[in-house]
């Protein structure tokens, strides 16, 4: 027996939706149905539907993976959410969320996905689709205009019943099709961990427009090609939004838990940390949920919290997955009960803090500080591996936009290169142990070409063949002598004693590290 409509009467009461999927009608559509966004702007969503009301039912869209999308479909859309808490295995902790009115399959169903954008009811686009998903480049920001598969989508971006292979080209085909159905002004809300992420898409949105005007394969024409730029410019909204909640890849052991609560299965189940949040510039023309009222913030200006949180929050998550992971620390939570790690992450927050200027009344020593602790939760079980992933992608706007923003002001950074050195050991493939490392990474075939082709297997080598990679590491940072001489040496002890040590003797050798 699964969870749906009809079994929704068998479940304990008190894990039964506030609101019902066949009740609503839809206003936004989302893609990337991931764990994040069932865990983060679904649950926002449904608590603003029960504040305000409205017709805010979500079409939710899984770009690639039919999986999800399967299952839910299976459950009327339903699943749940069970708040991951040490020592608690409440039934209250689990509950079911219920505002997908519409799920669909990009590859399999184009035109069903480009119809629910361009459908005057819908309102709003949401994307939670991982940092990857934009084809931009890590270092700049900007559209890879040579990326092969993004030149096919544009060049056919009128087809409308074709699937498309990028995120942009999707996303250019629905407003294509909302600019021809003319049907009204839309709101683009980028939910990733990317910087200024709606000036970010925005970016994109404009760079694969003028890629568009370029292009003369296909069946667009240049006339196509600008009308649509004057009616995007006109009607098309790029607020930017910080997301924060912690959801782990969900495992076997909340499967059966959840199917132990309800009584029935649900195969579509996240688990999440009790903490939520949510900022987002208050810029939707054609009007948005109450969210607001579902605990989000509502502001003018989301960059001083994004900033905060991407580099005090996901900078030193990264830091515990790549030393975590080299210690032959399997979950975060293990990592941060590394001997000297609390005190590692303190200084590294000591030193990022320094290059942010926080939204009123947030202190970002108290913030590390309940960061740390939310880390410490071994309930979450999250693995050091998916944290890991997509590096390249990721320490740009964690780890390298600090370092830079740092060696602007005159600093030698000591604690940020450490977190860099340990990725550049991840990326060799081997714990410190010698066991192997999976390197999941879009640019995981470039990164092994360049430790081929490196000089040597020594620390220096490897920090130049890495830093090599320009479309992650801008010239700030790679031709900096400081950055390059302080992650080199760390690297050198990494190789030497091991993350564990190093960690370890860190409360210790604040005199005697590896200064530039
Ligand atoms: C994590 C984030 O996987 C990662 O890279 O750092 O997904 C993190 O859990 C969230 O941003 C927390 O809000």
């Amino acid at each position: 027996m699964r969870l749906t409509l009809r079994t929704l009467s068998g479940i304990p009461e008190v894990c039964r939706p506030p609101v019902r999927p066949d009740q609503l009608q839809p206003g936004i559509v989302h893609i990337g149905l991931g764990a994040f966004h069932r865990a983060h702007q679904a649950v926002f969503t449904q608590q603003a539907l029960v504040q305000a009301g409205g017709d805010w039912g979500i079409v939710g869209v899984a770009p690639r993976s039919v999986d999800v999308v399967g299952a839910m479909r299976e459950q009327d859309g339903l699943f749940t959410v069970t708040r991951l808490r040490d020592g608690d295995a409440s039934a209250s902790a689990t509950q079911v969320v219920g505002v997908h009115t519409r799920l669909l399959h990009a590859l399999t169903e184009p035109a069903e996905v480009i119809a629910a954008v361009a459908a005057p009811t819908t309102r709003v686009v949401t994307l939670t689709v991982t940092e990857k998903a934009y084809r931009l480049d890590p270092a700049t920001g900007r559209l890879r205009s040579d990326d092969p598969d993004l030149r096919a989508d544009l060049s056919t971006v009128t087809e409308f019943d074709a699937p498309a292979r990028t995120l942009p080209g999707m996303l250019l085909r629905g407003l294509a099709a909302r600019a021809q159905a003319d049907a009204g002004p839309l709101a683009v809300l980028c939910c990733d961990n990317l910087p200024d992420n709606g000036h970010r898409v925005a970016g994109m949105v404009t760079q694969a427009l003028e890629l568009l005007t370029t292009l003369t394969a296909g069946t667009v024409t240049a006339a196509t090609a600008s009308r649509l730029t004057e009616w995007v410019t006109a009607n098309v909204a790029f607020p930017s939004s910080m997301v924060d909640r912690i959801v782990p890849a969900t495992t076997p052991t909340l499967l059966e838990r959840v199917e132990r609560v309800l009584g029935v299965a649900d195969r579509a189940a996240v688990g999440a940390e009790d903490f939520s949040q949510w900022v987002i510039t208050d810029d939707f023309p054609g009007g948005r949920p109450a969210w607001e009222q579902a605990g989000a913030i509502l502001t003018g200006d989301v960059s001083p919290w994004e900033r905060v949180k991407l580099r005090l929050l996901n900078g030193a998550h990264s830091a515990l997955a790549y030393l975590g992971a080299l210690a032959g620390r399997a979950t975060i939570a293990d990592a941060i009960r590394l001997p000297g790690m609390h005190d590692f992450l303190t200084l590294l927050a000591q030193e990022v803090s320094t290059t942010l200027t926080p939204p009123p009344g947030l202190e970002p020593e108290k913030y590390a500080a309940a960061v740390r602790e939310r880390f410490a939760n071994s309930a979450l079980g999250h693995r050091t591996i998916q944290v890991a992933m997509d590096g390249t992608q990721k320490l740009p706007q964690r780890v390298l936009a600090p370092l830079a923003d740092l060696r602007t002001t005159g600093v030698s950074p000591r604690w940020t290169p450490l977190v860099l050195a340990g990725w550049m050991r991840f990326v060799r493939g081997y714990a410190d142990d010698g066991s192997r490392l999976p390197l999941d990474d879009p640019l995981a075939d470039r990164i092994a070409d360049a430790l081929r082709d490196a000089g040597g297997t020594d620390p220096a080598s490897t920090v130049d063949a890495l830093l090599g990679l320009r479309d992650v590491f801008p010239a700030s940072i790679a031709e900096d002598p400081v950055i390059r001489s302080t992650v080199t040496a760390w690297l050198t002890e990494l190789e030497k004693h091991g993350a564990a040590a190093v960690i370890a003797g860190i409360a210790s050798r604040e005199t005697i590290g590896p200064t530039g």
